[in-house]
């Protein structure tokens, strides 16, 4: 017993009751707690069983991370587990909230399972780069069977307590008082002699497992698997609970379990866990600030994001106006929330009913006045200012005081925006990532007059609809476009060097990226990117470079937009995503270089990769210093959510800590010194400089 853990006779039943908010994780005190709890049970000859339970709002969520890196202390998580099993009396687990990683090893270890019918249990230790390290390897394969059990491990993802219960990993689900019926169920094993079933004494059959069945996984799974370390651990792991004895198998999961601790994509993982955390905390804006209530929300825009961004309130059941100039066009983005949605009918994630009462929940009106009772607006039309300024005008005409007039815009100046209504504390930026109802990054654009209030409402709501929601101040492209413009400038100009696209693209495709910057530009249509320089050619803020976005936009004026008509960099066979190389597209190339007095050159892998990441970095660090990050690791979560960095690498400025501040910014310097600064591309941030000198990170500042 200690302060986090109790003990507590009821009958013939000792309750052990773990406290320790906000999660029930495993610390050493909580550890020790259970180890000595369970030591006065057994030990206490009026108690007969054993119910382990906890308060607050959820089971044990796991060993608890934030001891992670730190010296191991006694006693250690696979010895708790394993003396919960071997405990002569029986020892049944009541399970409310969520059960994972050691939180449900521990379950695994006692001898019964009860659950609340909202419980939830898994093994998402995948998702830190480890995988389970207290015996969940080898006792949930001997339980549910390595079939079932692997893709649960694989996946990350919890499972509910019905499904468990179906898979044999719970015994009992309850919708009654959890320790009640926990203990009545325990009182009628009792009565009935049950066994205590300790799952190391179970030996898997290996002729239960089908032939080339780990191969057949790995393939099925390599998409997900790609870049990361542990999952092939997890996999070496399940075949040691199979091939092993139960001890080999512990010491087998404990040694591939320490290579995964110590892996630089663990700590990365781990930092992006606790970064998703720390994002929710906004600078300057207390834990009560109030919240204005959402329960209605109007579309400006029926397009592609207009429509995605509609979804996901639709699906959290909120009703959604959808506005647009014309009733067809609000028919044409309703025909493709329709077909999104119809999607996951066809995938089974919902029924025909359930898509045609979401779809009641879309009103289409041309009529601004409909908006009158509106609680949020979100603007998603074409990124011209004009265009949104009238809009914002008409906003602050119609919609009701205290209405949250928001703006999806990805690149444009919210504050002159919010400067045409009477009523900027109200006007905030939503900046949702295509597609919408699907990408998981919100950039919340922090407006000078923004209102607390709006800001705590916008993060709440974010929250709710499932995004990661990252304050970003005002300025061109905020966080993720205004460090893309590097990334894809470099691409552009080592094409006119000599580069092929291919190996650029193969060498971020191999750094981690889901495609490179080549095929990329192909997927979003080039003529977007067009058509954003010409608007800054026009109001004078793109660099007088010649070079800038130049093989781009003759592709373009070639027609050539990307896969969308067939053929951007590369060509693209009819009904195909495959990029083809077309030597046309090098002889245009060749002849710009030509024209501008390039000498083409050969490049390696590793400047490439430099190259395009590097501008990266060095802009995250200008967008720190100037505060329109609060964090290092926000930009990381803006990266890994809306652009695909890795998230094994941690988003490139714990990558940027991870490689060294001094080596990125001696090789910024040497970029800056043989490429040339004539636009200030290399001119290296002094942030980055100042913590490169000292041995900084960025992770500090
Ligand atoms: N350790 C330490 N702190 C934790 C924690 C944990 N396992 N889980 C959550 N927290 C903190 C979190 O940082 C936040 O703190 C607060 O709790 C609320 O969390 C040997 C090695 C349980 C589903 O991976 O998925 O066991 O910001 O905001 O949205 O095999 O937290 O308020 O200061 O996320 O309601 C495996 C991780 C560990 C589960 C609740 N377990 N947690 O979600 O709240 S590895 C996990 C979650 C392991 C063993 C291995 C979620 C949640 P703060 P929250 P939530």
């Amino acid at each position: 017993m200690n302060e986090l853990v109790n003990l507590r006779t009821e009958g013939r039943i000792g309750v052990i009751e773990i406290d320790s908010p906000p999660v029930n994780a495993l610390s050493q005190t909580v550890r020790e707690g259970i180890m000595q709890s369970l030591q006065s049970a057994v030990e206490n000859d009026e108690v007969e069983a054993i119910v382990l339970i906890c308060s607050g709002r959820t089971f044990i969520a796991g060993a608890d991370i934030r001891e992670f890196g730190l010296p191991p202390k006694a006693p250690h998580l696979p010895e708790v587990v394993a003396a919960l099993e071997a405990s002569p009396k029986m020892v049944v687990a009541a399970i409310h909230g969520t059960a994972l990683g050691g939180g449900f090893e521990i379950a695994l270890g006692c001898h019964y399972r009860v659950a609340r019918p909202d419980a939830r249990v898994g093994l998402p230790e995948v998702k830190l780069g480890l995988l389970p390290g207290a015996g969940g390897t080898q006792r949930l394969p001997r339980l549910i069977g390595v079939q079932a059990a692997l893709p649960i491990m694989m996946s990350g993802d919890p499972v509910g307590a019905g499904k468990a219960k179906e898979l044999g990993a719970i015994d009992h689900v309850t919708e009654d008082d959890l320790l009640k019926e926990s203990m009545a169920i325990t009182e009628r094993l009792l009565a009935e002699d049950a066994p205590l079933r300790r799952l190391c004494d179970i030996q898997i059959d290996p002729a239960s497992i089908p032939e080339n069945y780990y191969d057949d996984f790995r393939a099925a799974n390599a998409r997900r698997m790609r870049g990361y370390f542990s999952p092939e651990r997890i996999i070496s792991a399940v075949q040691a609970a199979v091939e092993m004895t139960f001890e080999d198998g512990m010491n087998r999961e404990r040694e591939l379990f320490t290579e995964c601790m110590n892996s630089p994509e663990s700590v990365a993982l781990r930092h992006v866990f606790f970064a998703e955390r720390q994002a929710a905390k906004v600078a300057g804006l207390a834990k009560d600030t109030p919240l204005r209530k959402i329960e209605s929300v109007a579309m400006i825009g029926a397009g592609t994001m207009g429509g995605g961004i509609a979804m996901n309130f639709a699906s959290r059941g909120i009703p959604v106006y959808m506005v647009d100039v014309d009733a067809a066009a609000i028919e044409r983005g309703l025909a493709v929330v329709r077909s999104n949605y119809m999607r996951g009918v066809k995938k089974g994630r919902m029924t025909e009913a359930q898509l045609e009462n979401l779809m009641q929940l879309f009103t289409p009106t041309t009529n601004y006045e409909d908006l009158a009772d509106v609680d949020l607006v979100i603007e998603a039309v074409f990124e011209n200012m004009a265009i949104k300024k009238e809009i914002f005008e008409r906003l602050d005409q119609v919609c009701k005081p205290g209405a949250i007039l928001a703006s999806n815009t990805s690149y444009l100046d919210l504050d002159e925006i919010a400067q045409v209504t009477s009523r900027p504390r109200d006007v905030v930026g939503m900046h949702f990532f295509s597609p919408a109802n699907i990408m998981r990054l919100m950039e919340v654009v922090r407006g000078a007059a923004t209102a607390p209030d709006v800001m705590s409402t916008v993060m709440k709501l974010a929250r709710q609809i499932g995004k990661v929601a990252v304050v970003s101040g005002v300025c061109y492209g905020f966080i993720g476009n205004r460090m893309l413009e590097g990334y894809i400038r470099e691409s552009g100009l080592m094409l006119l060097e000599g580069a092929k696209p291919e190996q650029i693209d193969r060498v971020l495709y191999e750094f981690g990226m889901p495609m490179g910057p080549i095929g990329m530009g192909d997927l979003a249509g080039m003529d977007i990117g067009a058509r954003i320089r010409e608007e800054r050619r026009r109001n004078g803020t793109l660099p007088a470079d010649e070079r800038f976005g130049l093989v781009g936009d003759k592709l373009v004026a070639m027609g050539r937009c990307g896969q969308k008509t067939g053929a951007g960099v590369y060509l693209y066979e009819a009904g195909s995503r495959k990029p083809v190389p077309d030597p046309e597209v090098e002889v245009l190339i060749q002849r710009e270089a030509t024209r501008l007095g390039i000498e083409q050159r050969s490049f390696s892998d590793e400047e490439i990769l430099t190259r395009c990441i590097y501008p990266l970095i060095n802009e995250g660090a200008k967008i720190l210093e100037e505060g329109i990050a609060q964090r290092a690791s926000d930009i990381d979560l803006v990266w890994i959510n809306g652009y695909g960095f890795p998230p094994y690498r941690g988003g490139p400025m714990h990558y940027a800590d991870s490689v060294g501040l001094n080596k990125i910014y001696e090789q910024i310097c040497s970029y800056r010194d043989t490429l040339g600064n004539e636009f200030g591309y290399w001119e290296p941030a002094p942030l980055l400089e100042r913590l490169a000198t000292k041995g900084g990170r960025f992770a500090d500042f």
